[in-house]
């Protein structure tokens, strides 16, 4: 079978499994179109094949699974593409290939282990999530941080987060909270947990044995999560269906851990704050290509405004943690401004995905 590993993406064939690693650790592993152009085709052909039982995918380096999508390279594109007023197919192709990856990975017909030792944020989360099995370590960062980068939660977020209990999707979604492999469990992020010393071991085991019989050998106790003991206060600050209701609630909640969330949330793109609420809406009576369909009507508006390129600025070139948004303020944000979010592409300009 053809090996379509690259530098920035590796693949093996060993026994009964399919190992792929992420070999960009300078980058966190974040997630390149040709990273998604080498996976896509690999795991239609071990789709096929009989002697393959599970795909086990995990990031090099010790300190990432896959901290996002390249977004700076997507970034810089759009930016280009803006001043010279011809397109960039980067800004299109990589969202359209990372959201078929990611269905493919959710319709996978084998199981598929994700060994998540470090960060996982964003597409690290699409690559992973959708999976049958999520083993995290005591090294283990999980969140949804785009609303902070004028971006939404997507990779399939408006599958996944409403899923969640309660009000935890809108939390998390919203506010980007990091949180570890206790909670993970604690909500079926994750599906095990492993201390990273064994991760050797493990990925042998699984060279040769099932996936359920090797996780459960390898499973410990993570320790006590922290969420429990906040749902009542989640349920309550994210009940109110606009994001003004939320800060509100934040407000009148009069705890310290409220009042840091609605600080962070004031720094955020109102656009993306109110286009992720309403997506994670949608997104609970929604498929995962439905999800994923909707969210790239999102992302292309996205690419289309300002906040986007603003919040990668910001976050990952000045580093200044200062964005300025536009609109800056929730009350300049109209329903009918995030309703054009919502409307479909032109006819060809959709995602679609193929089998
Ligand atoms: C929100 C995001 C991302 C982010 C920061 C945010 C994201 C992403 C990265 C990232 C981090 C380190 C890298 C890199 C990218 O940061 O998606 O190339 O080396 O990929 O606040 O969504």
């Amino acid at each position: 079978m053809t090996d379509r590993g690259t530098d920035e993406i590796s693949f093996r064939r060993t026994g009964i499994g399919g190992f792929v690693v992420f070999t960009r650790p300078k980058a966190l592993n974040a997630l390149t179109l040709g990273m998604i152009r080498a996976y896509e085709p690999t795991l239609a052909d071990w789709a096929k094949d009989a002697n393959l039982r599970h795909v086990v995918q995990w990031g090099d380096g010790g300190k990432s699974f896959c901290a996002g999508g390249d977004v700076r390279a997507v970034c810089d594109a759009g930016l280009a593409a803006k001043r010279s007023g011809r397109a960039d197919p980067l800004t299109r192709d990589f969202f359209f290939e990372e959201y078929r990856l990611n269905r493919r990975l959710a319709r996978f017909p084998k199981p598929i282990v994700s060994i998540v030792d470090g960060i996982c944020m964003g597409g690290g989360v699409g690559l992973s999530v959708h999976g049958r099995y999520r083993v995290a370590t005591e090294r283990t960062l999980f969140a949804m941080p785009e609303s902070a980068i004028g971006l939404f939660p997507d990779v399939g977020g408006s599958f996944f987060l409403p899923r969640l209990p309660g009000r935890m999707g809108d939390f998390l979604g919203l506010t980007g909270e990091r949180i570890k492999a206790a909670d993970m469990l604690h909500l079926g992020l994750a599906t095990h947990y492993v201390e990273s010393a064994k991760l050797p071991d493990l990925i042998k085991a699984l060279e040769s044995e099932s996936a359920d019989v090797v996780l459960k050998r390898f499973h410990s106790d993570p320790g006590p999560a922290t969420l429990p003991a906040l749902q009542a206060q989640i349920d309550r600050c994210f009940a109110p269906r606009t994001v003004e209701g939320i800060l509100a609630a934040l407000d009148a909640e009069g705890s310290e851990w409220a009042s840091k969330l609605a600080a962070r949330l004031r720094k955020m793109s109102p656009t993306s704050l109110k286009v992720s609420l309403r997506q994670l809406e949608e997104g609970a009576g929604l498929s995962i290509e439905d999800a994923l369909r909707m969210e790239f009507r999102l992302v292309q508006r996205c690419m289309a405004a300002d906040d986007f390129y603003e919040g990668i600025r910001a976050v990952l070139i000045d580093k200044d943690h200062a964005p300025k948004w536009k609109p800056a303020t929730l009350a300049e944000v109209s329903a009918a401004d995030v309703a054009r979010y919502f409307a479909p592409l032109a006819d060809g300009d959709e995602l679609t995905f193929v089998d």
